[in-house]
């Protein structure tokens, strides 16, 4: 076993492994860690009983520590890792600053980027068959209007002149999850591009493109987007 902790993730076009790597490249801990890359699909690896044993909801990011403890879901793996290494915390400084990182988290998660990931699954039928069950457009259309009129309220929130969504000079985990919505709705069949749309989107996903972190986080060249083909980690 492998002394150093080891994340489990997917290429950068996987929103939820990549606001893992993102937040660690914004943390500055990455090199810190040993990365396996699940292949998702076709082969389908998070749905394999080898990886169910490390998350039973056979999904990535999860991260292993060092003694086999095993922690899923991305904000507990970011809250873990937040509050386990110096540097800035990304998650906020203060309990102010980390409630309204949460109440932002949440609104971008449940609101933006979840109802873009639902229609990826159910309109496009996502991983395929092998891993999803479910096809119906319908359901994937009232998801793409629930995430676009989300957006919109978070445009108008990002319209004051500030940079990052809780208000401070540098961004936290709540930016980190509303980048990742924006890059996956622009991801292939999804033909969501909120940045497209929305003023104030577009200049939080410009800011984020011209981040170091950001260029080191997308620069493996897996997330579809032609716009990132090119970045210079
Ligand atoms: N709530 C989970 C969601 C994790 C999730 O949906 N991961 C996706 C990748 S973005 C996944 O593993 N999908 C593959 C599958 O469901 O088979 C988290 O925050 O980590």
């Amino acid at each position: 076993m492998s002394q150093r902790p080891t994340i489990y993730t997917a290429p950068s076009a996987f929103p939820n492994p990549q606001r893992l790597r993102l937040f660690m490249h914004e943390k500055g801990v990455a090199a810190e860690f040993d990365e396996q890359l699940l292949d998702m699909a076709p082969g389908g690896e998070q749905r394999s009983w080898r990886h169910y044993r490390r998350n039973p909801f056979g999904e990535a990011p999860v991260l292993e520590l060092a003694d086999g403890t095993t922690l899923s879901e991305t904000p507990a793996i970011v809250h873990y890792i937040d509050h386990s290494y110096t540097g800035r915390k990304i998650t906020g400084e203060n309990p102010l600053a980390q409630a309204r990182d949460i109440m932002w988290d949440q609104r971008c998660y449940l609101h933006v980027l979840l109802p873009i990931v639902t229609m990826f699954h159910v309109q496009h039928t996502g991983l395929g068959f092998k891993l999803e069950p479910t096809y119906n457009p319908a359901w994937g259309e009232s998801s793409r209007k629930k995430a676009i009129a989300h957006a919109g309220i978070v445009d108008t929130h990002l319209a004051d002149g500030r940079d990052w969504l809780a208000g401070g000079d540098e961004p936290t985990f709540a930016d980190i999850t509303l980048c990742t919505a924006v890059a996956f709705g622009k991801f292939g069949p999804n033909e969501t591009p909120l940045d497209e749309r929305f003023e104030h989107i577009d200049a939080h996903w410009q800011r984020w493109k011209s981040r170091d972190a950001f260029k080191k986080a997308y620069g493996d060249g897996g997330s579809g987007l032609d716009e990132l083909s090119h970045l210079d980690p």
